[in-house]
Parts: structure tokens; C-alpha cells; sequence
């Protein structure tokens, strides 16, 4: 089983979409095995968007994610690296297809209410810089047992 690193963004927390960001990824058959509120400090920011950092965008970058709280999350499920960022959608809102998160309800780009790691290693990486090994919880979902 896979697992990914997902953040809902200051944007998608301020708006209130983190409940309805959640049921389409457990909709979806992905298991949260990790989730928290978590305001961001500038070395935590710096960190999870290394791979960016020198670009144009990337203070203005580190301005948004640090802006308020997000909401910090692990899933799980097969190939769910790659899968997730379908859920997701593209980057651009512009190209963010209708029934993707960002197609459904993001309406500018830098403000597009969801993070999704892009490799499994990215994953790994990102999901250290907010979660202890201990606060990732392995279980068993059954929807059998409860019906
Ligand atoms: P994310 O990392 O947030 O999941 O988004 P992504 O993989 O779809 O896009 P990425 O290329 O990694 O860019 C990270 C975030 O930076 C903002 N951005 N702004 N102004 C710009 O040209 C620009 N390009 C990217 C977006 O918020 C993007 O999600
Ligand atoms: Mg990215």
C-alpha cells in the first residue's frame, strides 16, 4: 500500500472546503492514516517547497502557505501518488478539469486549495516535516463490519 503527503492550503481552510475535500478523497477509497491543523512557520514553508525555491513565484509562494492555518494530511491506497493528483486536478485553473478539486472549486491559480506530492519520495519528505512516525496510523477499514 502507497502512501501520500496532501495539504489543504490556507485558501481551502479559510473557505471552509476541508470537509468537502476530505469526502471526495475518502469517496475515492483512500485511507487517512494522518490529518492536523497546522500554521506553518517559514522554515517549515522554505522546506516543503524546496524543489521551488529560486523561482519567480517562490516568496510569493511561501506568502500564501504561511497566510493562515492548513490542514496536514497522509492517505493511503494503491498508486495513490499519482491518483491523488488526478483527484486533484491540474495546477492551472484553466486547465483543472470539472469534477477534479481545483475544477470544482478553485477560480484562481496560485489559489488552487489543495498540495499534492508529486513522487513517492516527495511524499516521504513532506509528510516528515509535519508528522512524527508515530502520528501515522496503521489500521484495518472494513465497511463490512459495521453494516
Ligand atoms: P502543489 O505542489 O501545490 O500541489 O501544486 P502543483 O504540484 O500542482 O504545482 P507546482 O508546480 O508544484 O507549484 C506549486 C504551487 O505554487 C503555486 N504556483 N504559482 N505564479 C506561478 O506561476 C505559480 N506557479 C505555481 C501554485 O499554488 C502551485 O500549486
Ligand atoms: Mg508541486
Amino acid at each position: 500500500m502507497d502512501r501520500t503527503f496532501l495539504m489543504v492550503k490556507p485558501d481551502g481552510v479559510q473557505r471552509g472546503l476541508i470537509g468537502r475535500i476530505i469526502s471526495r478523497l475518502e469517496d475515492k477509497g483512500f485511507k487517512l492514516v494522518a490529518g492536523k491543523l497546522v500554521q506553518m512557520t517559514q522554515e517549515q514553508a522554505k522546506r516543503h517547497y524546496a524543489e521551488h525555491e529560486g523561482k519567480p513565484f517562490f516568496d510569493d509562494l511561501v506568502r500564501f502557505i504561511t497566510s493562515g492555518p492548513v490542514f496536514a494530511m497522509v492517505w493511503e491506497g494503491d498508486d495513490i501518488v499519482a491518483l491523488a493528483r488526478i483527484v486533484i486536478g491540474k495546477t492551472n485553473v484553466k486547465e483543472a478539469a470539472p469534477g477534479t478539486i481545483r475544477g470544482d472549486f478553485a477560480s484562481h491559480t496560485p489559489h488552487n486549495l489543495i498540495h499534492g506530492a508529486d513522487s513517492p519520495e516527495s511524499a516521504t519528505r513532506e509528510a516528515a516535516n509535519f508528522f512524527s512516525p508515530d502520528e501515522l496510523v496503521s489500521y484495518e477499514k472494513s465497511i463490512a463490519a459495521w453494516l
